[in-house]
């Protein structure tokens, strides 16, 4: 509707309900006069329409075509995304294993990044020997829901879009033509696209009293240190199969963050530095202790002190997660390229629900980031970041020749976690070193390896004591 028709509307509606209300001072000669003005301006229309030689559906460009063709020549950036649907054994805490189904042998699959007017081209294969077919639903595109539909094993389909919108964007099988969607993407079948702004991000403004009393505002410049969290929850058997009846009575067994429950929590080594004893645990749950499980070790996020810090945040599973970070405030909560809130302590995402979070951490120390449902915690939603230098390790780091000079965060000396890391967007500040963390199979950590990701367990044993 245009302004002058949305306008009559407007009248006419008032005079109405007005006249109805009231009942009236309006006669229904008086009422009908109102929108005398719209036969005109029909006619108007209909000469314009005759002039245009007719109606005709103006579309400025397709949004999506399953052969590429009039969008890979358009000039717009064209980012290829290659994926491989594929069932695989991966572990699960208590050292047993379950049936997932994974995208490229990884839990949650590799992230997809491209600027808002990027052409996607998302290709799709189902290797010979995969035991079921598969489809990709990504959100992050507006077409046609039949693109997404199954393809058997052997096969390979490709489609493009442009992706129109900023955000955070799920992705995740569809299962096969729909049958069995629920197990395929909970048995670890999603991931997401990051779609940065045509115009990039803001500058973060916080605004607090700084302990003095007086209302101080800061302002951070876009670039920040970039993390990815995707929380899932497993429906399994005691066997490590997919459990629909759980699903739907809404029993999940386990709470995860990118594909592993408490992930992201301290390790022997940690308790070696900071205990003087690999046995000791710091962290009231460390399930993924010990060296020898290699990419599954449980690593943490590491950031500096007055860093602009953002997190890409994505519910995959069926529950709400209520976002909090135990001593830390959410300076700035965006979905889409909207802000939503500041200065806020939890938010919640429904299922299939994202948002981008802002944050500054402005005190050395330890903060656990936390679904705030309380079955959630116990079953591992629970990721600890630590900023700075909170345990006084840099002296000592130092002496053992780990590092030249103090660093700003342990990621100077270990890295972060492959899998928390997204790929460098335009105002990403490059991570100082990343390790090889995820549930990944071993092939695919290989793959992580070379791409420059440390391999802890083979660095660790060779570092002097510190
Ligand atoms: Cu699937």
């Amino acid at each position: 509707m245009n302004k002058r028709y949305s306008m009559l509307f407007t009248i006419a509606a008032v005079a109405i309900v007005s006249a109805t209300l009231f009942g009236s001072t309006y006669t229904q000669t008086q009422i009908s006069s109102q929108s005398i003005g719209a036969p005109q301006t029909d006619t108007d229309l209909m000469q314009q329409i005759r002039d245009m030689g007719g109606l005709q559906l103006v579309m400025p460009q397709a949004f999506a075509e399953t052969d590429c063709g009039a969008l890979e020549d358009s000039g717009r950036n064209v980012v290829e995304f290659n994926v491989t649907g594929e069932s695989v054994e991966l572990p699960i805490m208590g050292g047993k294993t379950y049936h997932a189904m994974s995208f490229n042998q990884q839990v949650p699959g590799p992230t997809l990044r491209v600027t808002q007017g990027d052409v996607v081209k998302m290709t799709l294969t189902i290797p010979n020997n995969e035991v079921t077919g598969h489809g990709n639903d990504m959100h992050a595109s507006q077409m046609s829901a039949g693109n997404f539909d199954s393809i058997n094993p052997g096969q390979s389909k490709t489609y493009c879009y442009i992706a129109e919108s900023a955000g955070v964007f799920k992705y995740h099988c569809s299962g096969v033509h729909l049958i069995g969607m629920d197990q395929h993407v909970l048995s670890g079948m999603h991931g997401i696209a990051i779609v940065d702004p045509a115009n990039g991000y803001k500058k973060l403004m916080v605004e607090k009293t700084s302990g003095s009393g007086v209302l101080d505002k800061k302002f951070y410049d876009a670039d920040a240190l970039e993390f990815q969290l995707q929380y899932s929850q497993l429906f399994l058997t005691p066997e490590g199969n997919y459990d629909a009846q759980a699903m739907f009575e809404g029993r999940h067994t386990a709470t995860t963050v990118n594909g592993m429950q408490f992930g992201y929590v301290p390790n022997e080594v940690h308790n070696t530095l900071i205990q003087g004893d690999a046995k000791k645990n710091i962290f009231v749950a460390q399930p993924w202790n010990s060296i020898d499980l290699k990419q599954y070790q449980s690593q943490l996020l590491y950031v500096e002190t007055g860093q602009h810090v953002r997190l890409f945040i994505e519910n995959q599973a069926n529950e709400p997660v209520y976002f909090h970070i135990v001593g830390e405030i959410l300076d700035r909560v965006t979905q889409g390229n909207r802000v939503q809130s500041g200065a806020t302590e939890t938010w919640l995402l429904g299922g299939s629900q994202n948002m981008i979070v802002d944050l500054v951490f402005d005190e050395p120390g330890v903060y656990a980031a936390v679904d705030h449902d309380y079955a959630a915690i116990y079953t591992g939603a629970a990721t600890v970041f630590v900023a700075g230098d909170p345990f006084g390790l840099n002296p000592r780091l130092v002496d053992a020749g780990v590092i030249q000079s103090p660093v700003p965060s342990y990621a100077y000396a270990l890295g972060n976690p492959s899998d928390a890391v997204p790929p460098m967007g335009q105002n990403s500040i490059k991570h100082p070193a990343v390790n090889v963390h995820g549930l990944y199979t071993d092939d695919r950590a290989a793959e992580i390896e070379a791409a420059g990701a440390i391999p802890l367990w083979e660095v660790v044993p060779t570092l002097p004591p510190i």
